[in-house]
């Protein structure tokens, strides 16, 4: 069940007055059932005994709508006034990381996508020279989108790929370079190493972590990690389409203190919509 369906159907629809202890209670359970992680529920709850600070009863409406001003609130922290498609720096250097399978490959094909309906020239870098697949899973990207892809052989050199890629988005005056990376390497320990070493040498103007709304309490960690060995800007969260539960955006929301450009919802190029904490709200609590 889904936070939305939760919170409909929270107290039966009761109306009566309620304890603010009785209410914390129950939102305790649905939260954490919504997959919001144990340090932003008890966050919420206590923001939300500091709004009914006189401790009286309320009712579930009331209770509800203290409950989604802070919500909005954690979302909001989120937002950012970056603009992709206001960079002047040519080319723009975006470089994707994250651990396998957050949707990397495919977000660099989402956003050079974005780019190009946009009027912006592109060339991609196929900087994951370790998985098998995932070089000719970026070249069929770039096919489909008429975008040059930069690539070498399995196995070959991240950074040089990196390297190339810059190199040809400058010499033909292309507007953005984005790069992939791997998400698994033989330990991880050589992921960040390698990653660093890319980063070093790409100098991106934006470094972006993907992480998968599913495996939100996963994602936390892992993006702790990113962020003390290799650093980055903001996050996409992809597979919004698949979290049936919907609470994981908040603890990435609230615990990352990054902000959020977009948010994967399919694995189309399309699929991707810019970060919009109003229509999550709106979707949980219509
Ligand atoms: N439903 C859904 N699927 C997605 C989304 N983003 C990516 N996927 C799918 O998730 C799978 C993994 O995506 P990739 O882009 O290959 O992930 P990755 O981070 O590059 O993975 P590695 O290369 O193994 O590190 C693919 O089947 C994608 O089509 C999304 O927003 N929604
Ligand atoms: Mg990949």
């Amino acid at each position: 069940m889904s936070l939305r369906d939760k919170l409909k159907g929270i107290f039966g629809g009761r109306s009566d007055l309620l304890k603010v202890d009785e209410l914390a209670d129950e939102f305790f359970n649905i939260l954490l059932e919504s997959d919001v992680s144990l340090e932003t529920t008890e966050y919420i709850l206590r923001e939300f005994r500091k709004a009914n600070e006189q401790n009286r009863k309320m009712d579930r409406d009331e209770a509800i709508r203290i409950l989604k001003g802070i919500l909005s609130k954690i979302l909001d922290g989120a937002r950012s006034d970056f603009d992709f498609l206001k960079q002047d720096r040519k080319p723009f250097i975006v470089l994707l990381i994250g651990i396998n399978g957050t949707g990397k490959t495919t977000t660099v094909g989402k956003l050079s996508y974005y780019l190009l309906k946009n009027g912006k020239t592109v060339a991609m870098g196929a900087s994951d020279t370790f998985r098998a697949g995932a070089i000719d899973q970026l070249r069929i990207h770039g096919e489909n989108l008429g975008v040059r892809v930069i690539y070498q052989g399995m196995g070959s050199d991240p950074s040089a790929v990196a390297f190339d890629t810059i190199e040809h988005a400058r010499a033909r005056k292309l507007d953005y370079a984005i790069i992939d990376t791997a998400g698994r390497m033989q330990t991880n320990r050589n992921l960040m190493e390698e990653m660093k070493k890319i980063k070093r040498i790409s100098k991106p103007d934006l470094t972006i972590l993907t992480v998968d709304a599913m495996a939100a309490n996963d994602a936390i960690e892992q993006a702790a990690t990113f962020r003390k060995e290799i650093g980055f800007d903001g996050l996409i969260v992809n597979k919004m389409d698949t979290d049936a539960r919907g609470g994981a955006i908040f603890s990435i929301a609230h615990q990352f203190r990054k902000p959020i450009y977009f948010i994967g919802v399919g694995q189309g190029m399309d699929d991707m919509i810019p970060y919009d904490p109003g229509m999550i709200i709106e979707k949980i609590f219509s």
